[in-house]
């Protein structure tokens, strides 16, 4: 089956999928796109023969060419589209954030409790990182018996200059709560953020970088140090300690030159570069999910818990104090991931 897919929100990661939908994978065609900028919309479905163009996100999940909605629209507009995607019976892939309050991510779960079956996934493409995934196996295989600590950085080499402090939290690190989630198998209890001296790079009255610390509700403290002016390249690391042993998240050089005494291999130049395959497997999973009649992947639960760590953390660096995080009971449909 050929999932026929329509897009909200054709900007750089918009078009991005598209072009791993409609060049990358198999079992996927766009058949239509909706943009804020109609002309941008116009523009992008010129290169894709039989798309059409429409004038509302509300318009291109009522489609009935449309089995499949993605979402990749500005963060404040996804919580409409996901529910109208629910609402039409409409399997949907949302990027990050499910939704930008705790209030709007409920509301999303509560329409998908209603309906009693998973109609979303939230874009963590950490998860399908080739890398990140043999770390988790080595953590869940005991082979390095009880995780205790683990050290995350992540680093930017520059940021775009609508980029805030905040958004180091809730557009960056929002990534690390994830995999930590993920990796540990475990939720938040507390966020603590700290300022360390700061980047002369960074903006005025901007924060950079940050050292986040998160407490996991088992126990397992997690250092996320984060930055958006690194310079060097798009740095991911990664490091779980066990009570036996330790894992370390792979270096993604690909080749290494080793020459006249030294070596050298590439740091990716941004996300993108750094997780290509992972957003390749995760839509191909997705896909595979819809056409079977499903879904797959970082559920509506899990852009909540990022949602309110996120909030969290943004309380926390405002206030320079250790900050609880308090979720909701989590309903049966979320309980076997
Ligand atoms: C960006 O929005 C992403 O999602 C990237 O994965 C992350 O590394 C980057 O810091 C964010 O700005």
């Amino acid at each position: 089956m050929t999932v026929r897919v329509g897009v909200i929100g054709v900007g750089m990661i918009g078009q991005d999928h598209i072009r791993r939908l409609t060049r990358v994978l198999s079992g996927a065609c766009v058949v239509a796109v909706i943009d804020a900028d109609l002309e941008r919309a116009r523009t992008v479905a010129e290169d894709l023969p039989g798309v059409r163009v429409h004038e509302t996100g509300q318009a291109l999940i009522a489609d009935d060419e449309v089995d499949a909605v993605v979402v990749t629209s500005w963060g404040p507009t996804h919580e409409e589209y996901v529910l109208a995607g629910i609402g039409a019976g409409k399997q949907v892939f949302c990027e990050k954030p499910l939704a930008t309050t705790r209030e709007a991510c409920e509301r999303i779960i509560d329409a998908e409790v209603a309906v009693g079956r998973r109609m979303v996934m939230v874009g963590f493409m950490r998860r399908y990182d080739t890398a990140y995934r043999a770390m988790k196996a080595a953590v869940t295989s005991g082979e390095i018996g009880a995780p205790l600590l683990m050290y995350a950085a992540h680093r930017n080499p520059s940021v775009p200059s609508h980029f805030t402090s905040d958004m180091i939290i809730n557009d960056s690190v929002v990534h690390d709560i994830d995999v930590a989630r993920w990796m540990l198998d475990d939720e938040l209890a507390a966020v603590t953020v700290l300022k360390p001296r700061r980047n002369r790079k960074a903006a005025p009255g901007f924060a950079d970088p940050l050292l986040v610390l998160l407490e996991m509700a088992g126990g397992v403290l997690v250092t996320v140090e984060a930055s958006v002016n690194a310079s060097y390249g798009y740095d991911i690391r990664g490091e779980v300690v066990g009570e036996d042993g330790t894992v370390e998240l792979g270096e993604s050089a690909g080749a290494i030159v080793k020459r006249e005494g030294r070596y050298s291999g590439r740091v990716p130049a941004d996300w993108r570069e750094r997780f290509v395959r992972a957003f390749d497997v995760e839509f191909q999973e997705w896909l595979d999910a819809v056409a079977a009649g499903g879904t797959t992947g970082p559920s509506a639960w899990d852009g909540y818990a990022a949602t309110v760590a996120t909030d969290a953390g943004l309380e926390a660096l405002r206030t320079g104090q250790r900050t609880a995080v308090s979720m909701r009971e989590r309903p049966d449909l979320y309980k076997q991931q």
